[in-house]
C-alpha cells in the first residue's frame, strides 16, 4: 500500500477512535467512505490511470476500504456496548433500599360498626349468620307473612333480577334460612348488605342492616326490651341513654314496636330518634320456620347500620360512607 493510502487508514483509525457517539461516528465514516469522502475521491481518480496501474491501485484501495469499514464496525460495536452499560448502570434498582412508608390501612366505619354489633350480641349468646344477597321471593317475602299484594313487593321498592330472583330488601331471609336449619332455642343476628329502589340524600340503593331473632319457649316482650335496651346502651357507651318502644306495624311481627333513643347530653340531647324496629314474630312466620307457634315464641328486631354509625360517630351525610374519600376514611383508622 502506498504511504498516502496507509496515512489515510491511520487518519481514519484516529478519527474513529475519537468518535464517542453514533453521530460523530457517522460523520467520521462519511469523511472517508461517504460520497465526498477522501477514499471515495481516490476511487474516482482511478479513471485517469492506465489498465495495469488501475488494477493494482484498485486492489490497494479496496484493501484500504475494507480496513476502514472494519474499523467503523468495531467502533460501532464499542459505542453500542458503552451505551448499553451506561443505561444499565442508570436504570439499576437497589433492591436493598427500604420501601417507601405506605402507612397502615384501616377498616371502613361500616365494618367497624358491624364488628361492634357482633361483639355485643356475641357476648350475650347470639350466633352470627349470613346468607345470599340474591334471594328467592319465598325467603324475602312469603315466609315473612308479606302478602302477594303488599306494596314492599312492588317494582319501585325491590330490585328484581333474572330467573324470578331479587336483591334482598332486608336481612330477614338469612334468619328464615337459619331458623329452618337450627332447632330452637335460637339466638342469632344477621348483619349485611340490603337493596331497595331508593336513592337520594338520605337513601342509598345499597345499605346495611342487621336483624336479630330470638326464639324460645317462655320469653316475653320484657326480655326483648331489656336485651335491646342493653345493646343500645353498650353500643352508644351511655348507661343513661333513654330507650322507648312505640307501637308500630310490620307484616312479620305482631305486636310490633319502633324503638327510639334519646341522648342525655351532646349535640343531639333531648330529641327522640328512631333507630330500630321490633316485635313478636307473627305466628305465620314461626310456622314458616317449621316450628309450632303454640309452643315457640319469637322476638325479632332490625336496624339500619348506617344510621347507627352516623349517630355514634356524628356523621352528618349518608353519602360519605360510599365515596371512599380518604380524608373521611382515615379518621376511623386508629
Ligand atoms: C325496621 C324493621 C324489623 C324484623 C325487622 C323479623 C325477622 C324475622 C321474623 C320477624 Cl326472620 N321479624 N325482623 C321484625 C320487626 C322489625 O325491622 O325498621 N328495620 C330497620
Amino acid at each position: 500500500m502506498d504511504s498516502t493510502l496507509s496515512d489515510l487508514v491511520a487518519q481514519a483509525r484516529v478519527a474513529l477512535a475519537e468518535s464517542a457517539d453514533t453521530t460523530s461516528l457517522a460523520n467520521a465514516k462519511a469523511r472517508f467512505l461517504g460520497r465526498d469522502g477522501s477514499l471515495t475521491a481516490r476511487m474516482k481518480a482511478l479513471g485517469s490511470l492506465s489498465g495495469e496501474q488501475k488494477a493494482a491501485a484498485g486492489r490497494e484501495l479496496n484493501v484500504a476500504k475494507q480496513a476502514i469499514e472494519a474499523l467503523v464496525n468495531a467502533r460501532e460495536a464499542e459505542i453500542a456496548r458503552a451505551q448499553l452499560e451506561a443505561r444499565l448502570a442508570q436504570e439499576s434498582v437497589d433492591v436493598t433500599l427500604p420501601g417507601r412508608g405506605l402507612g397502615a390501612g384501616g377498616l371502613h366505619p361500616i365494618t367497624l360498626t358491624i364488628a361492634r354489633i357482633e361483639a355485643i350480641f356475641h357476648s350475650i349468646g347470639f350466633d352470627v349468620a349470613d346468607g345470599p344477597e340474591i334471594e328467592e321471593d319465598f325467603y324475602n317475602f312469603t315466609a315473612l307473612n308479606t302478602p302477594e299484594n303488599h306494596p314492599a313487593r312492588s317494582m319501585h321498592d325491590t330490585f328484581y333480577v333474572e330467573g324470578g330472583l331479587l336483591l334482598r330488601t332486608h336481612t330477614s331471609p338469612v334468619q328464615v334460612r337459619y331458623a329452618r336449619m337450627h332447632p330452637p332455642p335460637i339466638r342469632v343476628i344477621a348483619p349485611g348488605k340490603t337493596y331497595r329502589v331508593d336513592s337520594d340524600a338520605t337513601h342509598s340503593p345499597m345499605f346495611h342492616q342487621f336483624e336479630g331473632l330470638w326464639i324460645d319457649e317462655d320469653i316475653s316482650f320484657a326480655d326483648l326490651k331489656s336485651v335491646y335496651s342493653d345493646f343500645l346502651r353498650r353500643f352508644f357507651e351511655s348507661d343513661s341513654l333513654d330507650v322507648r318502644f312505640r307501637p308500630s306495624y310490620f307484616p312479620f311481627t305482631e305486636p310490633s314496636a319502633e324503638i327510639d333513643i334519646r341522648f342525655p347530653d351532646g349535640p343531639l340531647a333531648g330529641r327522640w330518634l328512631e333507630v330500630s324496629g321490633s316485635g313478636q314474630v307473627h305466628p305465620n312466620v314461626v310456622r314458616n320456620f317449621g316450628l309450632d307457634p303454640e309452643r315457640w315464641v319469637g322476638f325479632a328486631f332490625g336496624s339500619g347500620i348506617e344510621r347507627l354509625a352516623m349517630l355514634r360517630y356524628g356523621i352528618g351525610d349518608l353519602r360519605l360512607f360510599y365515596e371512599n374519600d380518604l380524608r373521611f376514611l382515615q379518621q376511623f383508622n386508629r
